[in-house]
């Protein structure tokens, strides 16, 4: 294992950021319970929390609990619904706070980033100087706290932030990983959900220590490949690189034909293949869209786009069909094509926290 510090990863994750949001903009609202979800209708709403203040969580309240049932243990709250505009403003400034402090710079969700500080943390003591640098600026310009993990690998960086929520600041230090690891509890790891953790229990592992010293031979034969992950991860080995997704603004194909064309089928059927194309690449991405553009090109070179923007924002395919046919309309029977193309923009990233704790098997 690596025991010096060439790795430093910081995991940084806003406090009940929604709730935090909110708070720093009503200062009245700051150490109240403070629930925000859909409408608690005095108990008969049907919708889920979003999250909450920890002064809400010592009632018992948490994320994704029915929000009838966060009324009954705190009828006194404040509820307040989600205003996703206004989290995603902030996250957008808080995000570039981060990455102008990182080598390299991954945003996980709203409210979470990976920073790779290598080039500038050497030691415990440059550690905490950034660390703390990185939680006063963000405090200064948005009025939020956050909590801050440093360590020589993605995963263990993430535990070590949650580790003392909120306003926290833990530091494993590259010796230390095995032992910070060895007394927490497997589900502490990411990608353990509850059936993993299950069996687990059934193999008498309920550490993560058991778990960095358990036979792989038996794990595999539960877990399949996974086991090699799970074990590694659990003896602090963790190799996985961030991944520095620069913006992206369009997402577009084009096609030139082998010959111009002016059959009406066949331009439909290639337009509807890029619409496909522009479609499964969104996806992969993990975006949504809201506008629908075309290219045409004619035999003699000009060239046209048009565009079309929704009221909503979606990642369905037969919209971006519709809205691509829509718009060829005009073009139709005008001249021989030699190019069309398709792109979507206005494009909004899916937050990937719903489905980022998905379990190992
Ligand atoms: P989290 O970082 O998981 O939670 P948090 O920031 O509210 O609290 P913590 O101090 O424990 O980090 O999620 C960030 C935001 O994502 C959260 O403020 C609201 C939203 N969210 C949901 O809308 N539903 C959910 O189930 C979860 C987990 C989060
Ligand atoms: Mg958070």
């Amino acid at each position: 294992m690596i025991h010096s510090w060439n790795n430093v990863i910081f995991h940084i994750d806003m406090d009940s950021f929604f709730a935090s949001v909110e708070s720093s903009k009503r200062p009245e609202l700051k150490g109240l319970p403070l629930v925000i979800g859909s409408d608690p209708k005095s108990g008969s709403g049907r919708g889920v929390v979003s999250t909450c203040s920890y002064e809400a969580r010592r009632f018992g309240i948490h994320s994704a609990m029915p929000i009838s049932k966060a009324y009954r243990l705190c009828p006194d709250a404040v509820f307040l619904p989600v205003n996703s505009k206004l989290y995603k403003e902030v996250s957008d400034r808080i995000m570039r706070i981060l990455r102008s402090y990182a080598d390299r710079f991954e945003q996980v969700s709203i409210d979470e980033a990976y920073l790779d500080m290598s080039s500038k943390v050497c030691d415990h003591t440059t550690a905490t100087k950034f660390a703390t640098q990185i939680k006063n600026k963000v405090v200064e310009t948005e009025g939020i706290t956050c909590s801050v993990g440093v360590a020589p690998g993605k995963t263990v960086a993430k535990i070590a932030s949650d580790h003392d929520k909120p306003n926290g600041l833990t530091i494993v230090q590259p010796t230390e990983v095995k032992q910070f690891l060895a007394p927490l509890p497997v589900a502490k790891i990411p990608g353990i959900g509850k059936k993993t953790e299950q069996i687990l229990k059934q193999m008498q592992i309920k550490d993560i220590g058991e778990l960095a010293d358990a036979d792989i031979q038996i794990l595999m034969n539960k877990f399949g490949k996974h086991a090699i992950s799970m074990k590694s991860i659990a003896n602090g080995i963790d190799v996985r690189e961030l991944k520095d997704k620069t913006e992206v603004k369009s997402i577009s194909k084009e096609d030139t034909f082998d010959f111009d064309t002016n059959d009406v089928d066949k331009i439909d059927s290639v337009l509807m293949s890029l619409c496909e194309d522009v479609h499964r690449t969104m996806l992969r991405k993990q975006f949504l869209f809201r506008t629908v553009t075309i290219k045409v090109r004619f035999k003699d070179f000009t060239t046209y786009t048009r565009a079309s923007t929704l009221p909503f924002t979606t990642n369905d395919l037969e919209t971006i069909k519709k809205c691509s046919r829509d718009l060829m309309q005009e073009f139709i029977d005008k001249d021989e094509f030699r190019l069309i193309g398709v792109g979507i923009t206005k494009l909004e990233k899916i937050d990937r926290k719903q489905t980022l704790i998905t379990d190992f098997i």
